[in-house]
């Protein structure tokens, strides 16, 4: 079963970041999710243009980036000159007057395009867009944390995104809580990508090498 796996480095150990990034490289790991934070779109600051900037340096494996962000048409520029073609950049919808026009800016930059879908947003309200992205990061938790609890009410989502994913050409990546069980039921049903936090990778005291083939594997 082809599935990818993305580390959301929020969850890492910025004592030494260079160490991780590599231990996850070591380890197979297939892209690194970047959480970008305003504390103004969501509450927290996590992740900022200089962190990212800094993996996009040391590693050759694609960003997966989710700008949590007001307004990214503003300053979007300065994430866009600090990432490599091929980087998958994630605006909210809702965060933007004109998303499809930050969408384009995306696409003129080589990159994946991307919309990131909260908790309480219904497919109704982006399925154009659904035409014009190339991959959809559902969003099992409220945006802002790691750590938190799975909203059960988005699993039916999961599964109408995919029925549609017949028709228009779209990835669909899980971002929130996400478990052995979760990848596990989704993944066989075609969900492309989950994005790993500290349910399933980070402070596990384990290798991330190990932690990920057993993922591969299947082997819980
Ligand atoms: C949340 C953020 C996510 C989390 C990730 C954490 O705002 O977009 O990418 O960092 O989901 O995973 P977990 O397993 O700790 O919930
Ligand atoms: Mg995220």
């Amino acid at each position: 079963m082809d599935f990818k796996l993305t580390a959301s480095m929020m969850c890492a150990n910025f004592g030494n970041l260079e160490k991780e990034v590599n231990e996850l490289e070591v380890g197979n790991i297939d892209s690194f999710h970047i959480d970008i934070m305003d504390g103004r779109y969501v509450h927290n600051f996590a992740m900022s243009l200089n962190d990212m900037a800094y993996i996009a340096g040391v590693t050759k494996k694609p960003l997966d980036v989710h700008l949590m962000i007001e307004h990214p048409s503003n300053n979007i520029n300065i994430f866009l000159k600090n990432l490599r073609k091929g980087d998958t950049v994630y605006i909210h919808p809702e965060a933007e007057y004109h998303p499809s026009t930050t969408l384009q800016r995306i696409i003129d930059a080589d990159m994946i395009p991307g919309i990131a879908i909260n908790p309480g947003t219904s497919i109704e309200t982006v399925t154009e867009m659904l035409r014009i992205v190339k991959r959809v990061l559902v969003m099992s938790v409220n945006p802002g944390n790691a750590g938190q609890m799975y909203l059960p009410y988005v699993g039916n989502k999961i599964l109408r995104l995919l029925e549609l994913k017949e028709e228009i050409d779209f990835e669909v990546y899980w971002d929130g809580a996400c478990s052995a069980e979760k990848i596990k039921k989704f993944a066989p049903l075609g969900v492309d990508g989950f994005v790993l936090g500290t349910t399933l990778l980070f402070g596990k005291n384990r290798p991330y090498s190990e932690i990920i083939r057993n993922i591969r594997e299947m082997k819980f």
